[in-house]
């Protein structure tokens, strides 16, 4: 049993503009939603701390491209875009991390991203003991992998949710390679069902 209290699950950045008819839509994005909320549930029932990160940016930064950054503007503070995906359902007790609020940073891991009380996302997981970190969401070739190898380099254990991530690939074949460096990394894949056999031990 002490292996299941040293577990947590992430689901990253799972916001209306990361979904089709957001502004930086990820390609069916949506669909990963309601596999999502399996998990959520699933760690709900067995006692584990479920995190959700979000992209909250300020109006302005030079994470868009407008002050010189990449980015078309997404995920504002306090706008629909940045709101998790309506059908996302979280529990009561899932931890709500923010990141990209820096207007001279981009902030694509959840590792940099911080509780309502400020604490950053690698310290809450380290005052709860969690040694292995199930992570899921938007978008694989971006904050999942960020959010992935950040974890991997604070020495979790680190599984990709397969059925659970979605990516941009805006150069064709992003994904692919950021599911190769995630794993050349140390990362390993798994799925609800393995996972729920995980859980299960
Ligand atoms: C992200 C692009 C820009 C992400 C954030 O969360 O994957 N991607 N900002
Ligand atoms: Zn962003």
């Amino acid at each position: 049993m002490q292996s299941l209290a040293k577990t947590a699950l992430i689901l990253v950045d799972i916001q209306n503009d990361f979904c089709p008819g957001g502004a930086l839509a990820v390609p069916e994005g949506d669909r990963i939603v309601p596999i999502a909320n399996w998990y959520a549930r699933l760690f709900e029932r067995r006692g584990l701390p479920v995190f959700a990160s979000r992209d909250w940016h300020p109006a302005e930064t030079t994470h868009f491209q407008a002050w010189g950054g990449p980015w078309p503007p997404h995920c504002v503070q306090g706008t629909k875009g940045a709101a998790f995906q309506p059908r996302l359902s979280l529990p009561d007790e899932a931890v709500v991390v923010s990141k990209g609020m820096d207007p001279e940073q981009d902030a694509y891991s959840a590792f940099q991203a911080e509780t309502a009380a400020g604490t950053p996302l690698g310290q809450e997981l380290k005052a709860r003991g969690v040694q292995r970190l199930f992570v899921g969401g938007l978008a694989t070739d971006y904050c999942v992998k960020a959010s992935v190898l950040d974890a991997l380099e604070q020495g979790l254990q680190v599984f990709v949710l397969e059925d659970a991530i979605k990516g941009i690939d805006l150069s064709a074949g992003d994904v692919h390679r950021a599911v190769e460096e995630m794993e050349e990394h140390g990362a390993r894949s798994a799925t609800l069902h393995t996972v729920e056999m995980e859980l299960s031990e």
